[in-house]
This record gives C-alpha cells, sequence and structure tokens, in this order.
C-alpha cells in the first residue's frame, strides 16, 4: 500500500516508518521542521500540516491509499503553556487533513491518532476504559484530540470517508524525547551513571497509574488496522494494566547498579491530572487480532539501554 506519514520524524513516526517498509509499503515520510533522509527507498519531504498548499501538493503527487496522522503537539503539560498553539496544530491540522482528503482523494483511509487523555475524568468512573465510554477530556491537549476525533467522525459521516480514531495509552520505548515519564527517569538515571549529575532523580507525581504499551506493539496495531479492512471509529491501544509511576520508578532504579535519591520537583507537576488510566483492548483485538506481546520489564530495559548508548 502507498501509505503516507505525517509527523514522520516524532518517536512513533520513527518506529512507524521502519515498521512499513519492513512490510514492504510504499512510504512517504513527511517531517515538518527538516527535511529528513530515512534510508532505503523511503520517500520523504516536508510535510507542515498548518500549510494546506503542501498537503493538498503531497496528497496530489504521491496519491496514498492510506494516511497515518502522528502530527501533533503531543505533550500534556506543554498544552497547558501553548493551548492555542496546541488547539491549533492539533484540531486545525486534522480539519487541514480532512479538508484535503475529501477535496482531493475520498478514497484515501485516514487513522488519525488521538489518545486515552480524551476519556479524562470518566476514568473515576469506569476502572476500564472502553470506546463507548463517554470523554470527559481535562486538559487543552485532552480536548484537542477529543475534537479531532469527533471532527474525523463527522467528515466520514457526512462524507462517505474511511476514517479510524485511534485512542494509544501511554507508550515508550528506544528513541522517545525527555519531557515523557520513561524517557524523564531514564535519561537522568544514565547522567546519574556516567556522573554527569547529582546521585538525585526528580520526579512528579509519582502516585498517578497510566496504562504502558512497547512502542513497537503501538505501531503493529497501527499497522494491522491499515492494512485490514475495519469499521470507521474509535479503538483503543493499550496493555489494560494501571501501573504506578512510583513502580515504574523502582523497575528502572533497580536496573541501575548506581545509588539513587528521589526528589520532588513541583515544576514536573501537572495541573487538574487525572489519576488513573487503563483501557480495554477487545475492540481492536476483535478487529483485526492485536494483543500487546512486549513484557514492560524488558521494555525498559531495552530503553534504559538506549539512553546509555545514545
Ligand atoms: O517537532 P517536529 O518538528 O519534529 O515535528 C513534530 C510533528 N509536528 C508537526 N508535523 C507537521 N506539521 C505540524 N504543524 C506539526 N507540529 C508538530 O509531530 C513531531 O515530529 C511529531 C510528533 O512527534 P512526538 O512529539 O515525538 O510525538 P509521538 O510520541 O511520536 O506521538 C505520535 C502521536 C501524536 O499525535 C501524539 O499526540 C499521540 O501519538 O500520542
Ligand atoms: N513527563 C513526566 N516526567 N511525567 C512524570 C514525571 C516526570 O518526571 N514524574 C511523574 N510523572 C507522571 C505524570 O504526572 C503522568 O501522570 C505520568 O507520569 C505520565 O506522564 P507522561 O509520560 O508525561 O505522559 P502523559 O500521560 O502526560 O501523556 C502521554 O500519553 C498520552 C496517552 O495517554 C503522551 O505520550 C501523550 O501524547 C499521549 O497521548
Amino acid at each position: 500500500m502507498r501509505v503516507l506519514v505525517t509527523g514522520a520524524n516524532g518517536f512513533v513516526g520513527r518506529h512507524l516508518i521502519h515498521a512499513l517498509v519492513k512490510r514492504e509499503h510504499e512510504v512517504f515520510a513527511g517531517t515538518r521542521s527538516k527535511e529528513v533522509i530515512f534510508g532505503g527507498q523511503i520517500m520523504s519531504g516536508l510535510l507542515d500540516i498548518l500549510d494546506v498548499d503542501s498537503l493538498s501538493s503531497i496528497i496530489s503527487k504521491f496519491k496514498p491509499d492510506v494516511i497515518v496522522h502522528l502530527a501533533a503537539q503531543s505533550m500534556v503539560k506543554e498544552a497547558w503553556k501553548q493551548p492555542e498553539y496546541t488547539l491549533r496544530t492539533n484540531v486545525i491540522g486534522t480539519i487541514n487533513l480532512l479538508e484535503a482528503i475529501r477535496i482531493l482523494s475520498p478514497e484515501t483511509k485516514l487513522i488519525s491518532i488521538g489518545s486515552s487523555e480524551e476519556y479524562g475524568l470518566s476514568s473515576k468512573y469506569e476502572s476500564i476504559l472502553t470506546e463507548n465510554v463517554p470523554c470527559l477530556p481535562q486538559n487543552p491537549y485532552a480536548t484537542s484530540k477529543h475534537a479531532a476525533g469527533q471532527l474525523a467522525m463527522q467528515f466520514a459521516n457526512k462524507e462517505n470517508l474511511n476514517v479510524i480514531h485511534v485512542r494509544p495509552f501511554n507508550h515508550f520505548g528506544p528513541g522517545q524525547k525527555e519531557g515523557f515519564v520513561i524517557s524523564d527517569f531514564a535519561s537522568q538515571i544514565i547522567k546519574i551513571e556516567k556522573n554527569l549529575s547529582s546521585t538525585k532523580l526528580r520526579v512528579g507525581n509519582l502516585e498517578a497509574k497510566r496504562d504502558f504499551t512497547h512502542v513497537a506493539d503501538v505501531v503493529r496495531a497501527y499497522i494491522m488496522l491499515l492494512e485490514q479492512n475495519v469499521a470507521n471509529g474509535y479503538y483503543n491501544v493499550c496493555s489494560g494494566i494501571p501501573r504506578k509511576i512510583d513502580d515504574i520508578l523502582k523497575t528502572l532504579i533497580s536496573m541501575s547498579s548506581k545509588s539513587i535519591e528521589i526528589e520532588l520537583d513541583p515544576n514536573k507537576l501537572v495541573p487538574s491530572e487525572v489519576p488513573s488510566f487503563a483501557g480495554s483492548y477487545e475492540k481492536i483485538k476483535e478487529a483485526v487480532g492485536w494483543t500487546p506481546k512486549i513484557d514492560i520489564s524488558d521494555g525498559i530495559h531495552e530503553t534504559l539501554e538506549w539512553w546509555r548508548t545514545n
């Protein structure tokens, strides 16, 4: 298949591009800020989803069978600092893409990437979140992803488009930048190991619980959704297990030989945070046969090793 990926130079994008090539798909990797050579036969070019002309031109020329829309302002904490920018990128960017598909390429299937954050406060009332649970987003990032998903479904219904809105829960793995919890902890541990900083590891809210999936499992889910015929709608990608951030931290520390002190950094706390998220992956399992495969400790170990060598 001909697959266009937006936000291709992000954490998930780089994993997805290589997994798509392994499956022998023809790929166009769209990046915003700099031209990136992905290697091999992979086509790539500048693609800012807020630039309607370049978006239209790439869709007209490449004629994708599928678009995986990863491009976003992806950080919850950053969204509180830049709500307007977050909404513009995540909502207007998605509208631009939907309009371009409607006008230029209505046969193209869109895999829009949302977030578990969309469920927000509903997680207080439902211990395991299915796609039918109503969304009560609690921050501008969550609102932006929820709006993008709703718009995607509205366009799909009105214009008879093929659209899936995925709700990945937290994901992690090698190559994730700082600013996300496992990378934040792993990068600090490695700095401590290399004596590049004091032995204090600075943390935010350790009481929160999140549902983590390895990025390789996440991109396998996206590929199964794009390769197979599935009904339009919302699909969770998750492990089903709420894990306390404190337990993740302990696992990471147990993998280092250094003695490490923990220090609360008030700057790392996130306003009005949802205490716990855990999802159900029954719908995607039923639709395409996906289940998560990678053991969390193995994934955490791999991530720590990545920080050791990068
Ligand atoms: O910051 P850059 O220049 O590397 O670009 C980011 C890109 N991006 C955009 N691409 C095109 N037009 C825009 N206006 C635009 N704004 C941002 O999206 C970056 O390469 C990518 C997002 O990558 P990450 O921040 O690493 O997110 P990650 O973990 O790969 O998440 C992928 C998707 C996102 O929609 C998240 O909200 C969701 O999964 O969890
Ligand atoms: N980043 C970070 N750094 N988070 C910390 C820290 C720290 O030092 N200490 C504790 N936490 C807590 C946060 O308060 C949050 O409860 C949890 O760890 C996870 O934080 P993040 O990794 O920053 O992820 P997120 O849940 O805010 O958002 C991520 O997952 C969403 C899916 O649920 C992002 O990847 C989003 O793009 C994605 O949609």
